[in-house]
């Protein structure tokens, strides 16, 4: 197998290709329904798991070292902007997504923090320029140090209140300078492990006024990208207020800011919830707040956030036939929110990595459009809901009839009938339509 230094760049070699080091299935600048590939999919490279993660577990330490050769601390952080780019080129990767923490070293004060981070930020801003890459959203940290340990803006504390602001106030900054479309807002620690000591009413409140606050501080200056809410339901805490997309929905109505927030989706997030990927962005669809979404995969046999490069081509082609109804992506995009194994060690395997979850979701999206094209699926749905097109179910939809009629109607049928659901037969379109995906 080729060396990390020996490879120029991923290139689309098709199906047939043996080749590690090549895309089969994700050709960026093929043009699908008018539309290239990268522009259907907008890739994102997430930086935390890129260029922060070494490999730790809860029982061992890293097993690979992301300092790249230097032992400065402003200089490691410079380095692994260059990597970040060096990869994105390497990949044709337009896009990636950040946490304050992740591109630059943290300080002895919070003052020494965010000097470092807006140096850091101005560096991202040349690199972005000379590679000709986006910044998808950033966000803040607000869950690894210390002081969150009781969340942020849901801790008791209102100092650590006001340090989650200003957090979140200067990676808004970066994010309008360096031109993001979306901010997301992962919950890290605003959720409860126990009752006892949880004024759960408050905690919901001041979430809620801290959001508020955010979003006007965007607006005020100039901010016009998507606020997205990430949920996930526990981890690291045991109940996460932003449990699923329902639970964010209901949320987000009761303090009128449906209107301001959209969600930023992630697979691994629906499957602990116990979700299926694409119940969770039906849902967000259907509630007008679909956003971004972090793509990854679960191991249903693991009951923890595992963060995994995703592989399974049938959640893919779900997942991209919900983003291709939904028109698009508009200011969201597809983050890799997942990190290689322990074992897979080397910078190799990032590549591979990511050619893997690219090519799956390049594969999926194919699919999806054949699932349109085709039209079995959405004609049998279409049909099976047939009895709402006259009669007393046009009225139902239309609000011209009531329960005494109803009643009156339903007393008179002499005989009902409700047609198979033929989920097998449909789950049999899939894999037909999957596997003669290139005849
Ligand atoms: C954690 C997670 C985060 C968010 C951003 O499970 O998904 O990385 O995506 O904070
Ligand atoms: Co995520």
């Amino acid at each position: 197998m080729k060396k990390y230094s020996e490879i120029e760049k991923i290139n689309y070699e098709g199906p047939k290709s043996k080749e590690p080091f090549a895309f089969k299935y994700y050709n960026p600048d093929e043009v699908i329904h008018g539309k290239k590939m990268r522009d259907h999919l907008k890739f994102a490279l997430s930086y935390w798991h890129t260029l922060g993660y070494c490999g730790n577990d809860m029982f061992g330490g890293p097993t690979e070292n992301k300092d790249f050769g230097e032992t400065d601390k402003m200089a490691i952080y410079k380095k692994k902007a260059d990597v970040a780019f060096e990869l994105m080129d390497k990949l044709s990767i337009d896009y990636y997504c950040f946490h304050d923490v992740d591109i630059a070293p943290e300080g002895k004060t919070l003052k020494e923090t965010l000097t470092n981070f807006q140096e850091m930020v101005k560096y991202l801003k040349t690199l972005q320029d000379k590679h000709h890459k986006k910044l998808l959203w950033d966000t803040a940290n607000n869950f690894g140090d210390k002081v969150f340990m009781a969340g942020a803006a849901t801790s008791p504390s209102a100092d650590v209140f006001a340090v989650a602001a200003a957090k979140v106030k200067a990676c808004i900054d970066a994010d309008i300078y360096l031109g993001g479309t979306s901010y997301v807002f992962w919950g890290g620690r605003e959720g409860y492990d126990t009752l006892l000591n949880t004024d759960m009413a408050l905690e919901n409140d001041n979430l809620a006024r801290f959001l508020k606050m955010a979003r006007d501080y965007g607006r005020e200056k100039g901010y016009k990208g998507d606020y997205l809410i990430e949920p996930k339901p526990k981890e690291p805490t045991k109940h996460q207020y932003d449990f699923d997309a329902a639970t964010c929905c209901n949320f987000l109505r009761k303090y009128d800011l449906i209107k301001d927030f959209k969600l930023n989706i992630e697979a691994n997030h629906a499957t602990l919830a116990m979700h299926d990927f694409n119940h969770e962005l039906r849902t967000a669809r259907i509630n007008g707040v679909f956003g971004s979404i972090d793509a990854n995969q679960g191991d249903m046999l693991l009951g923890w956030d595992t963060d995994q490069f995703p592989s399974n081509v049938y959640d893919a082609a779900y997942c991209m036939y919900e983003v291709l109804k939904e028109g698009g992506f508009k200011n969201g995009g597809l983050n890799f929110d997942a990190k290689t194994r322990r074992q897979s060690n080397t910078m190799e395997d990032i590549l591979l990595a990511y050619i893997t979850g690219m090519d799956t979701f390049a594969l999926g999206l194919r699919i999806a459009f054949k699932m349109i094209e085709d039209g079995r699926l959405e004609k049998f749905v279409e049909e099976r809901y047939a009895s709402y097109n006259h009669g007393i179910g046009k009225k139902i939809i239309e609000g011209t009839t009531n329960f005494e009629e109803l009643a009156d109607y339903a007393e008179n049928l002499s005989s009902i009938e409700v047609a198979s659901g033929r989920q097998e037969y449909l789950e049999e379109i899939i894999n037909n339509l999957m596997f003669t995906i290139f005849d």
